[in-house]
């Protein structure tokens, strides 16, 4: 596999990556107990096919009917969200009032998928306590040609001015294998303390922004000692996360494009982080 990530190319290599481990023989039956302890050993828990594959693929569907037909490759249907290679002209840009992604976050379709009981109730399981789903859940949409991705970083360095008792969960809207943008998990770095990799944040590729580790994926590894986690993604997989694992994303070099949604729940009596409580958009700040 050729990678990269923003631009960066990474050697798909033993040294640097390894599989993600699966957690769906913890599923059936659900062992709530066994899940949280997954979690706090991994960081992570990859749950391949908790969701309906056709569900998501709907969704898939509707964002991309949004568009103007020709950001769709000719005679391709919209649930396969096949990049044209031309983005229409008039789009705004990504996220914000007017473009497709600010309006259908604030969709009734998008609500009713989110708001899926199943993933509520896993993250009660997992919080073991009544939850609530932050209001700020975030859509993603990468095309090939952009050589933008999401840098190596940490969920709390975005979101520390509210309970750390948080989970992520990061919905693939559509099959995501690696060069398709899929997200990886450097193995273990939620035990490491900040002041470990406080030294990445120095070489940036955007030094206006300290919340970021780094863009550099293969320095990041090598400087920690630890690999990439990562899979081949398909639609109806969830992938949840603690909020001190180091993360990030690979570049879409695929004419499928990367569509996903991520969503966190908090306990219903922790406080949350306040500019996590109205609908994203990619101009809040946040
Ligand atoms: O989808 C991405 O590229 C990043 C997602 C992410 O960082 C998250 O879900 O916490």
């Amino acid at each position: 596999m050729n990678l990269s990530s923003n631009g960066l190319p990474i050697p798909f290599t033993p040294e640097l990556f390894a599989p993600l481990r699966s957690s769906a023989d913890l599923l059936a039956p659900r062992d709530p107990a066994s899940l949280r302890e997954r979690l706090h050993a991994d960081g992570y828990l990859y749950l391949p096919g908790l969701l309906d594959r056709a569900e998501v693929l709907r969704l898939r569907g509707r964002y991309f009917s949004l568009f103007p037909p020709d950001l769709l490759a000719p005679g391709t249907d919209p649930e396969d969200g096949v990049f044209s290679g031309r983005v229409p002209e008039g789009v705004p840009e990504y996220g914000v009032a007017g473009h497709p992604a600010y309006a259908f976050v604030r969709s009734a379709p998008f609500d009713r998928f989110v708001g899926d009981p199943l993933l509520a109730k896993l993250a009660a399981q997992l919080l073991d306590a009544d939850v609530e789903m932050l209001p700020r859940r975030i859509l993603r949409h990468f095309h090939r040609g952009t050589r933008r991705a999401s840098r190596a970083h940490v969920d709390f360095d975005y979101m520390d001015q509210g309970s750390p008792r948080v989970v992520t969960m990061w919905i693939p809207v559509g099959d995501c294998p690696p060069e398709t943008g899929g997200l990886v998990y450097l193995e273990g770095s939620h035990r490491l303390s900040p002041e470990e990799y406080a030294p990445l944040r120095a070489i940036t590729d955007r030094p206006g922004d300290r919340r970021q580790i780094s863009h550099d994926l293969e320095l990041t590894a090598r400087t920690l000692g630890r690999r990439w986690r990562y899979t081949d993604f398909a639609a109806g997989d969830v992938m949840v996360h603690l909020p001190r694992v180091i993360h990030a994303s690979l570049d879409t070099t695929t004419d499928a494009m990367r569509l996903s949604v991520d969503a966190r729940f908090v306990r219903s009596d922790d406080t949350p982080d306040p500019r996590w409580l109205r609908p994203w958009s990619a101009d809040d700040g946040a």
